[in-house]
């Protein structure tokens, strides 16, 4: 008989293979943006506005022209000649590259000077005399919302006030009905606050305008190079072919390089008018005061109860902040993005949502930071109102949850919103979740800790999220449906290069992809090595973010691979002299299935492929897929934190937190830690110290590191990981997305243990960061603090 591989040893599905990006990451040899030189290279630098709204009267630049070494200065009237002052937002917005009547946040790109070196671009920067009409200033929805707010938007034609959208979902009539008929109504209302996903490698760009040829080379911070490609042929006029986008390593995304920056264009019109190639790479302030944020949404909740426990429909309205332009990178048909996942994963019978968003005098995003397009929000929200009102039932958390989870056998289940779930044990995750931390136990200490003064508390979350937008009906962006893409090629020895439209950031692609190519092909991993990130290179995709790759990218894997599979059955037969029908695959290799022994490998296939075909067979062995996700993926999460908080100090420490994943099969499970361990890290910074502010002038209030506050791995507690499989019912390998689980999950467990151990206190919301003074107001002032 035949020896089978063992999958694992050739790091296939479900090994904890070794990233291999961390060979040359930890050595200091990733090639990010500021390692790279073109011959010729000159270097631009970004004046930025030092106010956050008034009017520009004037700019002189005639010093900075004069400083030695400087070739170019561009103001937003030089771009407006060239019909460049202004550029599409992936919301169907407009927003300024160089502001031309106007600044509208502090930090907005006001100039751009490039020069033989960044130090004097920087030097001539500071050269530019800009004068500006200050002009009133409004930093949150309430005051853009005044009567007599001053109109932040007013070179939009038919703008007449500061609201970007109006948007709702979800039936109004029979959720109200339903609250008509409710014993109980629980309310709350709260903020998830601005905050930036600070990777470590800021925003740039190298753009390389060759005159001879007409090509365009960009190299850039991109999580999504050919959605980069697409917007710069439409607006440039460009044919792609001419474009070449090309994202190198990248020093961590978490979506604040799914956005186009002005810095981006500026590269690219400096280095047409130079003709040299033109660097642009952002400093940590640029970074911090002008990226693309996450959140910065407010909520007014309501539940309708019923008095044993069950949910009868949920009422949600919230007002979001989105700086100066609407330029939330999400599917076009969302204007909230998918805030309306809320309460996916219970059984609730009626929702509606209504959503406003508002212009103010602060930067532009919404949906950076891990954030699978605004579900961090919607699940915050949920379990926070979940929470509020099991205390409203005077009911035990996990109990309300139990009650009101969708069971195992209700699946698939449509919820109030018109999402389709499709698999998932959602009790099962919570009863491990409970075991681990010992649930019972803990509520019995909590009860003798109270006794004495002491202040425990344990906070529950438990939720699903849709990652891996398509399919294609449902999801686009700037009309481009959302889908992916997988390129295999084997060659005659047998290695493979392995090539999609995604572009990793961090995740790990190039340990994982290669493993499902080991796993459908019986290559070894190590044989196969993984590419993404160039437009001239890689099938089209729509790039990495809302944790899409997995479900559609790495489905795209699967399916290329079964491709390439199907075409080395052929030559098998041929070389094994049996019809196609005896043919028989096990990992690695085909046999006659009359006689085991007699096989062929599929590197000798491969090698067949070009030495030794049929007649009338195409030589090579390669193939492509496209692949338009039938649903959503649906993974699970329960995360449990248990804390002490001091009533002296409102200091709160993390006793132990408990995670437990269902994402479907895993395909690295090491990596998979690695992503949750990272999202629950950020939960944490979130829920602890992370926030952006502004006083009331629209200065950005955390623009460093001393200000921004991450905490680092000395303040960062310990996890415990637990896992649940339930395979996805459409993914060719069973697999759910994870990427942003923790981050989104994360949080309510956190806050929701403060709340449980301040209850004694009637304190029904305390906005995050619980700093220990807002828990300390709340505690000895015994009301709400956001
Ligand atoms: N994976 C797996 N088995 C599964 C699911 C995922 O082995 N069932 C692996 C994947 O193969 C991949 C990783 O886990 O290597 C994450 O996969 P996936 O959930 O598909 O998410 P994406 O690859 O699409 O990553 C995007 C997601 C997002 S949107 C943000 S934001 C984020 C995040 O990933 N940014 C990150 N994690 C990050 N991690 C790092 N280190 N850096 C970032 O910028
Ligand atoms: Cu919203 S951050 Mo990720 O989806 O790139």
């Amino acid at each position: 008989m035949t020896q089978a591989l063992d999958e694992i040893k050739i790091g296939g599905l479900g090994a904890s293979r070794r990233r291999v990006e961390d060979n040359r990451f930890i050595r200091g040899k990733g090639n990010y943006i500021d390692d790279i030189t073109l011959p010729g290279m000159l270097h631009m630098e970004i004046l930025r506005s030092p106010v956050a709204h008034a009017r520009i009267r004037a700019i002189d630049t005639s010093k900075a022209w004069n400083i030695p070494g400087v070739r170019l200065v561009l103001t937003g009237e030089m771009m407006a000649t060239r019909n460049l002052a202004w550029m599409p937002t992936l919301s169907y917005d407009t927003q300024a590259v160089l502001a031309t009547d106007k600044v509208r946040f502090q930090g907005q790109e006001v100039a751009c000077v490039v020069a033989d070196d960044p130090y004097v671009a920087k030097d001539a920067c500071e050269a530019i005399v800009v004068d500006y009409e200050p002009l009133p200033v409004i930093v949150n929805p309430e005051q853009a919302m005044a009567p007599d707010a001053p109109l932040i938007r007013d070179d939009k034609e038919n703008q007449v006030d500061n609201v970007a959208f109006h948007w709702q979902v979800g039936d109004k009539a029979s959720t109200e009905r339903a609250f008509a008929e409710a014993d109980v109504v629980s309310r709350i209302s709260m903020h998830y606050p601005r905050s930036h996903p600070s990777p470590i490698e800021c925003c740039g760009s190298i753009a390389d305008f060759d005159r001879a040829t007409g090509k365009l080379t960009v190299y850039m911070t991109s999580q999504a190079p050919h959605i980069v490609r697409a917007a710069v042929a439409m607006v440039a006029e460009l044919p792609e072919h001419m474009i070449r986008i090309i994202s190198p390593d990248i020093g961590g995304g978490f979506g604040n390089k799914v956005p186009i920056y002005p810095g981006y264009v500026m590269s690219i019109l400096a280095s047409i008018l130079t003709e040299r190639p033109v660097k642009w790479i952002e400093d940590k302030t640029g970074n911090l005061i002008s990226t693309g944020f996450g959140r910065d949404v407010y909520l007014d909740g309501e539940l309708a109860l019923r008095r044993d426990g069950r949910i009868l429909a949920v009422r949600m309205h919230t007002t979001s902040d989105h700086g100066a332009f609407f330029g939330d990178a999400q599917p076009s048909k969302f204007k909230i993005g998918l805030m309306h996942s809320a309460f996916a994963c219970y059984d609730v019978p009626h929702a509606h949502l209504t959503a406003t968003g508002v212009y103010t005098n602060k930067a532009p995003g919404g949906v950076a930071y891990r954030c699978s397009f605004r579900v961090t929000e919607a699940m915050y929200f949920q379990e926070r109102m979940i929470q509020a009102a099991a205390d409203d039932l005077g009911m035990d958390q996990a109990e309300f949850r139990r009650v009101n989870l969708v069971r195992d056998e209700d699946f698939p289940h449509r919820t109030a919103f018109g999402f389709l779930t499709d698999s998932g044990q959602y009790g099962r995750c919570l009863d491990v979740a409970l075991e681990a931390i010992g649930y019972a136990d803990f509520r019995k200490q909590q009860e003798e800790a109270r006794e004495q003064g002491r202040l425990l508390g344990l906070g529950i979350s438990t939720m699903t999220e849709p990652l891996g937008a398509g399919n294609s009906r449902e999801y686009d962006i700037l009309g481009i449906k959302m889908f992916d893409s997988a390129e295999l090629r084997v060659h005659l020895t047998g290695r493979a290069i392995l090539r999609t439209g995604a572009r990793t950031q961090g995740q790990g692609h190039e340990t994982t992809w290669a493993q499902i190519v080991a796993h459908e092909l019986g290559i070894p991993a190590d044989d196969v090595v993984v590419e993404e990130g160039d437009t001239d290179t890689a099938p089209f995709g729509m790039g990495t973010y809302a944790s899409r790759s997995t479900p559609v990218a790495g489905a795209a894997v699967s399916m290329a691979a079964r491709k390439v599979r199907a075409k080395a059955r052929k030559l098998a037969a041929h070389l094994l002299e049996v019809s196609e029908e005896d043919v028989e695959w096990e990992l690695g290799r085909f046999y006659v299935r009359s006689a085991p022994d007699r096989g062929a490998t599929i590197q000798e296939c491969a090698m067949a492929a070009y030495a030794n075909m049929p007649d009338g067979l195409e030589p090579g062995l390669e193939a492509s897929a496209y692949y338009d996700p039938p649903n959503l993926t649906w993974p699970f999460a329960c995360y449990v934190v248990t804390v002490e908080v001091d009533p002296e100090t409102g200091v709160w420490d993390v006793l132990n937190v408990v995670g437990v994943d269902d994402c479907g099969v895993r395909i690295n499970p090491m990596v998979v830690e690695g992503q949750i361990m990272g999202g629950l890290t950020e939960a944490y910074a979130m829920a602890c110290v992370q926030f952006i502010t502004f006083d009331a002038a629209g200065n950005c209030i955390g623009s460093n590191y001393l200000d921004y506050l991450l905490p680092t791995a000395w303040e960062t507690p310990g996890f415990e990981l637990h896992e649940v499989v339930t395979p996805c019912p459409h993914h060719p390998l069973g697999a759910k997305g994870v990427g942003e689980c923790a981050t989104v999950g994360g949080p309510a467990a956190f806050v929701n243990a403060v709340m449980d151990a301040i209850k004694p206190y009637g304190v029904r919301n305390v906005d995050m960061p619980l700093l220990p003074d807002r828990v300390y107001e709340a505690i000895s002032q015994r009301h709400d603090v956001s």
